[in-house]
């Protein structure tokens, strides 16, 4: 069989209900002819997650960014905030939305998420919480944050954009924090084509966060907060309500393509697998690896992958630090993230979908066996 896959594979492929599930709770939003905000779809979503996530208070959002961004306002915050480069521009983005400042620490080199002793260290007097980031779906360290937080009086909030289903001892990661949000972009486990959400502890957040979303409108004649519409559609919580009942079997699908992949790459020179933390549950939202010293390079093997059909994802490189928005910050000194700059020039994400399938998964380590011996097409 030749190596090159006929069709394109992608880093992603959406999960998709069986369409009948879909249009059966179509069929409602056009009999009741309500569409969005704060629909019954969207409520039942808002039940069902937090059901699924056993998580106290959740509110969906139009996005994983203005989730960020609610959160931020909900809890008030200004002046700077403490996050990792190794990111999506997104994280940094709802900050400086909020008119607040940025301040890069650097990573633990093996978790990848935000190291507690660098966050420290960039802790000044302007400083008001840590946005942690549990990135590829690995847990940064919550007590160390709250330990920290409670040492600066400090507010700490989770991007957990790929944590949905990251759990730690048994235990969900989501409630760790003041706030932590998701995002149910169509690329990640959980989708809702475009959404996400706001998790948080205090009863109080929520109910800012809902006036927020809805434009601070409390009733027909009051508008108690300046928000913005950040409402989920009718549409999307179709989606999610119909995604929601097959999430777990795509988890297995995805735990069984990993399983391929980490027993097919072990051995190869030069590639290293991600080592999730004991105890952690992996959200299955990307596979990574580390390519550092071997015979071909990260960006060499990304390139040659594509001569295969293979489209695999360099992220989070270029890191945020040194796009144009935020390289002008003092944080953002490569030098001040060495263990980031390192990580974002290694780090390759494979596809990584249920549908691939472990023949998939076979064929692309047959493709990365082939390339990594410096063997040509
Ligand atoms: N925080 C973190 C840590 C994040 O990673 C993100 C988003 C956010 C916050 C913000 O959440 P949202 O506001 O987006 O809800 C993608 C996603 O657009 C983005 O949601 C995600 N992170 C980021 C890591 O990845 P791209 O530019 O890489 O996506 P794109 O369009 O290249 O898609 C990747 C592949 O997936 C495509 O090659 C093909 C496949 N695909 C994609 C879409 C959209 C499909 O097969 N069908 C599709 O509909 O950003």
């Amino acid at each position: 069989m030749p190596l090159a896959f006929e069709q394109p594979v992608y880093v992603s492929r959406p999960l998709l209900p069986p369409f009948e599930s879909y249009s059966r709770l179509l069929e409602g939003v056009w009999g009741r002819v309500r569409l969005t905000n704060k629909g019954p779809l969207h409520d039942a979503l808002e039940d069902a997650l937090r059901h699924h996530l056993h998580v106290g208070h959740l509110s969906l959002t139009s996005s994983g960014t203005a989730a960020l961004m609610l959160a931020c306002r909900a809890l008030d915050l200004s002046g700077e905030v403490i996050t990792t480069p190794l990111t999506s521009q997104a994280t940094l983005h709802a900050l400086t939305w909020c008119g607040i400042t940025p301040v890069f620490a650097d990573i633990d080199s093996a978790t990848l998420t935000l190291d507690p002793h660098a966050v420290e260290r960039a802790i000044t007097p302007r400083t008001r919480a840590i946005l942690g980031v549990h990135v590829f779906g690995i847990p940064c360290d919550v007590h160390a944050f709250a330990a920290l937080a409670r040492r600066y009086n400090l507010r700490v909030v989770y991007d957990g954009a790929h944590a949905f289903g990251t759990e730690i001892n048994g235990e969900t990661v989501l409630t760790s924090g003041d706030a932590t949000t998701l995002s149910f972009h169509a690329t990640k486990l959980f989708n809702t084509a475009e959404g996400g959400a706001v998790i948080v502890q205090d009863p109080e957040h929520k109910r800012r966060i809902d006036l927020l979303k809805n434009l601070g409108i409390q009733d027909e004649v009051t508008v108690v907060l300046p928000g913005i519409n950040a409402r989920m559609n009718e549409f999307a919580a179709a989606l999610g309500l119909a995604n929601l009942p097959i999430v777990e079997a795509e988890w297995a699908a995805r735990a069984a393509v990993a399983e391929i992949y980490r027993s097919r790459l072990a051995g190869i020179e030069g590639l290293d697998l991600l080592a999730f933390p004991r105890g952690v549950r992996n959200s299955h939202h990307y596979f990574v690896i580390r390519i550092r010293g071997g015979r071909v390079s990260r960006d060499g093997l990304y390139e040659s992958l594509k001569e295969y059909n293979v489209f695999a994802r360099r992220y989070f490189w270029p890191l945020c630090n040194t796009q144009p928005s935020y390289r002008d910050l003092p944080s953002s000194k490569p030098e001040n993230l060495t263990a980031a700059t390192r990580a974002g020039e290694e780090l390759l994400c494979l596809p990584f979908y249920g549908e691939l399938g472990t023949g998939g998964a076979h064929r692309i380590c047959d493709v990365i066996e082939h390339v990594s011996a410096g063997r040509s097409r």
